[in-house]
């Protein structure tokens, strides 16, 4: 029995060191576009401590695993190259992981790498998009064309294209499926793969795309423009949200049916914001004044250009607490928005932001830099191969409205119909997540197993029930239909299970029945 046991685990030892072997020895000269190939082997459980200007993943709880790190060469032509990290499981499941970036991404998102993928068997991978920077910064755009182009697609497409070659090469056998996660600019980067290379993925788990970003872009900077200048009447100091958000839960809280700090739905809230108006000689900082109440309609209304076309969907009530992040109660606007007009439409580093006109809106649509945006919602040659995509969206996402969300689901779908015999509800779901605010975090129910959700928090079960990714992959694979996701609050969003709630495809909600608040079982999709 003793002998036994020391063959197994004699076994063990010498499979885990095979890999070990193959992965050190490993040569990726057969795959062209490869440059710059570094290997490093990681054991089971040993410490992994990496950053990028975008992800820092320090753990020590990840499986074994063999890091290829490495160029992709993206413009033969100019010698441009795009970072790029495939990470290979030992005990592999044979499917492909890719992870998108947000913001100007700039740096392999390492987090999700490790802990969204690997952690979970995947081959993963992810770029740094053509370019290292910080999220935030576009500086390098500045008449780069073979920065913006990869930026715009290239460096995912051909990362995809490489990682496949490199797994196969590897494990010495084709991956089964490819599948993507991102959000934010990563949700664009999914869905620019759908349409431009619809064979690139059989499934996307996706939030909040940054999409399309020539009108994103500016209503950011068009929510500066209605709360400037700063401490003027019109505006709304970080403080003065909050008091918003106190009269809009005192208003709306208890409307569905739990008085548990957010609203599970924005729409069904009437809230009227005039009972906050100063009456005469009121302090100030007690109540809205007439103009700030003016602020306040304008930035939960439709963003449209001056012939009434529509720009972007507005804030909606919940989220006020995060209305002063990211430029918009701040005397400096959103910097990505400001980045991209003076680094990529105009090219004038001295373009002053508050001159946001119509002609420069209209000029960065046309112009549509290094191919960003996808302006026909047409996923049919995706959805004809069979491809599966799960669209999320937190309804108090504090960057991207979450109504463009809706207004691009709604859209894909009348294409759809229109142009084939597609239904785009086998292939096509969209989850709204109340309270939830940009891709995660919030006073609800978030974690559901998307994009970095592993890695920015624990996790309940790996089903696909309670696993956004799992359950992508239980559609493609076993056609599965993804009808419910559970969502988990955790306790200070770090352990202890606080509440669980249902996550319904739109536009259904999750409907509270009575019985016990804190469980997802109380709850009906509707
Ligand atoms: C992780 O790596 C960084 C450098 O990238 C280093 O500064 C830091 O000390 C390391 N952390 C640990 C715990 O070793
Ligand atoms: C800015 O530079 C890009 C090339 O990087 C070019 O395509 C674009 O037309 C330029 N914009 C203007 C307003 O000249
Ligand atoms: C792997 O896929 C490639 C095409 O992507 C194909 O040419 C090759 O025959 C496949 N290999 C195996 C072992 O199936
Ligand atoms: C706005 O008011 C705050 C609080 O009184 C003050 O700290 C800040 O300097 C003011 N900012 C400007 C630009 O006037
Ligand atoms: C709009 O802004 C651009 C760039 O700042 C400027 O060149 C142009 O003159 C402005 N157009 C109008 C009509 O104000
Ligand atoms: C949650 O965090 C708050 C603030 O940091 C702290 O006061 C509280 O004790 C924490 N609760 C638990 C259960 O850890
Ligand atoms: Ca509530």
């Amino acid at each position: 029995m003793i002998a036994l046991l020391a063959l197994l685990v004699a076994t063990s030892l010498t499979r885990a060191s095979a890999w070990e072997q193959q992965c050190r020895s490993f040569r990726a000269d057969s795959v062209a576009i490869i440059k710059n190939l570094e290997i490093t082997y990681y054991r089971a459980g040993s410490f992994v401590n990496v950053t990028s200007p975008w992800s820092t993943l320090t753990t020590s709880d990840l499986p074994a695993f063999c890091r290829l790190k490495f160029d992709i060469l993206t413009n033969p032509e100019t010698g441009k190259t795009a970072g790029t990290e495939l990470w290979l499981p030992d005990g592999w499941n044979t499917r492909i992981l890719g992870f998108g970036g947000g913001g100007w991404s700039g740096g392999v998102p390492f987090g999700p790498l490790g802990m969204d993928g690997v952690a979970q068997g995947y081959a993963s991978f992810g770029t740094d998009g053509g370019h290292i920077s910080d999220w935030l910064d576009g500086r390098w755009g500045l008449n780069n064309d073979d920065a913006i182009v990869d930026f715009g697609y290239r460096a995912v497409h051909l990362s995809v294209d490489a990682s496949k070659s490199l797994a196969a090469l590897y494990y010495g056998k084709n991956h089964s499926k490819s599948y993507f996660s991102g959000c934010s600019n990563g949700g664009r980067q999914g869905i620019k793969s759908m349409t431009k290379y619809p064979e690139d993925f059989d499934g996307l788990v996706i939030g909040s795309p940054a999409n399309p970003f020539g009108k994103w872009i500016p209503w950011t900077l068009h929510q500066s423009l209605v709360m400037q200048p700063v401490n003027s009447t019109r505006w709304i100091s970080v403080d003065t949200w909050t008091m918003i958000h106190k009269e809009i839960l005192r208003q709306c809280d208890a409307l569905d049916g739990i008085l548990d700090g957010y609203l599970h739905d924005p729409n069904a809230c009437n809230f009227r914001p005039e009972l906050l108006a100063c009456r005469a000689n009121q302090d100030p900082s007690t109540c809205l004044h007439v103009d700030q109440l003016e602020t306040f309609r304008k930035l939960y209304t439709t963003y449209v250009d001056a012939a009434q076309n529509y720009l972007s969907a507005p804030y909606y009530l919940g989220g006020e607490l995060l209305w002063g992040t990211h430029g918009v109660s701040t005397p400096t606007p959103w910097l990505m928005a400001e980045h991209y007009y003076k680094y990529f439409v105009l090219n004038d580093t001295n373009w002053d932001w508050t001159t946001l006109n119509a002609t420069t809106i209209q000029l960065g649509i046309d112009l549509n830099p290094g191919d960003i945006d996808i302006n026909i919602p047409d996923l049919t040659a995706f959805f004809a191969r069979g491809g599966k995509v799960i669209l999320y969206t937190g309804w108090s996402d504090e960057l991207i409205s979450p109504g463009d969300s809706i207004k691009w689901h709604a859209d894909v779908t009348a294409y759809t119909r229109a142009h084939s015999d597609l239904d785009p509800d086998e292939h096509f779901k969209l989850f709204m997540v109340p309270g939830m605010t940009h891709c995660a975090f919030g006073p609800s129910a978030w974690s559901f197993g998307a994009n970095e959700h592993r890695f920015r928090g624990p996790h309940l079960h790996n089903e696909a029930r309670y696993d956004a990714q799992a359950s992508v992959v239980e559609w493609v694979e076993n056609g599965h239909e993804v009808d419910v996701l559970v969502a988990t609050k955790y306790i200070n969003d770090t352990g202890g299970i606080a509440f669980t709630r249902k996550l319904c495809p739109y536009p259904q909600r999750a409907v509270f029945l009575g019985g016990d608040e804190n469980c997802e079982t109380s709850f009906e999709c509707r």
